[in-house]
Formats: C-alpha cells, structure tokens, sequence
C-alpha cells in the first residue's frame, strides 16, 4: 500500500496519529474530523495515498464507490436520520488542505448549513 511520510492521513493509517475511528477496513478508513462544520463529521480517505480527486482514473471507480457507500453506511448508523450533506474538496482552488483524498459526510441538524 502505498504511503506519504508526510501526509498526516497517511499517518492516521498507520497510527501515528491518533483518530476517533468510526469504520476501517482492507481499503479504507472513517474517522471523525477534528474541526466538525456539523454535529456529526466523518471523513472518509483511502488507505492508500491518493493525494486528490484530480489523480483519480477509471481504475479507483471501485474504490471511490466503495468510499461512498461506507459513508452513506455511516451516517445511518451514526443516526443521520434527516440527510446529510456529502463534499470533496480538490486542490487549491477547491479549498483542499489535506493533500490526501477525503470524501467530508455531514449530517444533523442545519444550523451549521451556509445555505
Ligand atoms: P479539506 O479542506 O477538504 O482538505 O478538509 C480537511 C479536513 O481535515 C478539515 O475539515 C479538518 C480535518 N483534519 C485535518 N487534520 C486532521 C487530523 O489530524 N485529524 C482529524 N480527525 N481531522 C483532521
């Protein structure tokens, strides 16, 4: 699998950085973020390092579906019962920070929402 030594989600996988986890398995990882925008704030990232949704190709379909899924899985089971809010920010323009490639899923109530 193939890892950034610089990229703190790459560290999170290895557990070099602590997360509160909500699901991992043999391709992925959710964790909740550290600076939620709504009540309930998962994130979901690839083990390994893609570093946005720009570097993607028809060989990470599965992937990204599979990413998606875990996260739609997710707020059902975290009690997101009144939609959620699903965003993918990419490169600079698109307010990405991390350089490691995360699915952002919000959920509960909107007073967080910007409209
Ligand atoms: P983006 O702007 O799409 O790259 O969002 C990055 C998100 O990652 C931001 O909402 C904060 C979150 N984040 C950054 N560093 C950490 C970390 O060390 N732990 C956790 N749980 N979340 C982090």
């Amino acid at each position: 699998m193939s890892q950034d030594p610089n990229c703190i989600f790459c560290k999170i996988v290895e557990g070099k950085i602590p997360a509160r986890k909500a699901f991992e398995d043999e391709q992925v990882l959710a964790f909740h973020d550290i600076a939620p925008w709504a009540p309930v704030h998962i994130l979901i990232i690839p083990k390994q390092h893609i570093a946005s949704l720009a570097e993607v190709g028809l060989e990470h379909a599965g992937l990204l579906g599979h990413m998606m899924t875990v996260g739609v899985r997710l707020m059902a089971e975290l009690g997101v019962t009144n939609g959620f809010r699903t965003i993918v920010n990419t490169g600079a323009d698109g307010g990405q920070e991390v350089g490691h490639l995360h699915l952002h899923f919000m959920g509960g109530p909107r007073p967080w929402a910007r409209g």
